[in-house]
């Protein structure tokens, strides 16, 4: 696990990994649980199918398929071009330090400080 692919196009957005985790945390409890998560997976999921693929990922933050491509990959953990819900998780599981099932705002900030996103900034 060597970037952030949700969180690494966040940040291109927000620039900032606090407003990013905000943007996640829908209903503003300073806890991310993977149903917040995946309400962002779904926002990229342009045709529903539970899988994300770098074109929708591209269409969805208006970047371009070059620029998420190699955080997209590192994501795709078996190389079948999609992230699919099973693949969502284990990135959800990685930034649950203490694996009590949310993502608490020390845990988030601890494991991007962790992380070095991919993508740059442009
Ligand atoms: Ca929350
Ligand atoms: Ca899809
Ligand atoms: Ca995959
Ligand atoms: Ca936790």
């Amino acid at each position: 696990m060597n970037s952030l692919f949700i969180f690494a196009v966040f940040a291109l957005i927000a620039s900032c990994y606090g407003q990013t985790f905000s943007l996640i945390d829908s209903n503003k409890d300073d806890i991310l649980v993977f149903a917040e998560y995946k309400a962002i997976f779904d926002a990229y999921d342009g045709n529903s199918d539970n899988a994300v693929t770098a074109v929708e990922v591209a269409a969805a933050t208006k970047l371009t398929v070059p620029q998420i491509q190699a955080s997209f990959n590192s994501y795709d953990f078996n190389k079948d071009g999609n992230i699919d819900v099973k693949e969502l998780r284990t990135v959800f599981d990685a930034f649950d330090l203490d694996k009590n099932g949310e993502i608490s705002l020390a845990e988030f900030v601890k494991r991007t400080q962790q992380t070095q996103p991919v993508v740059g900034r442009k």
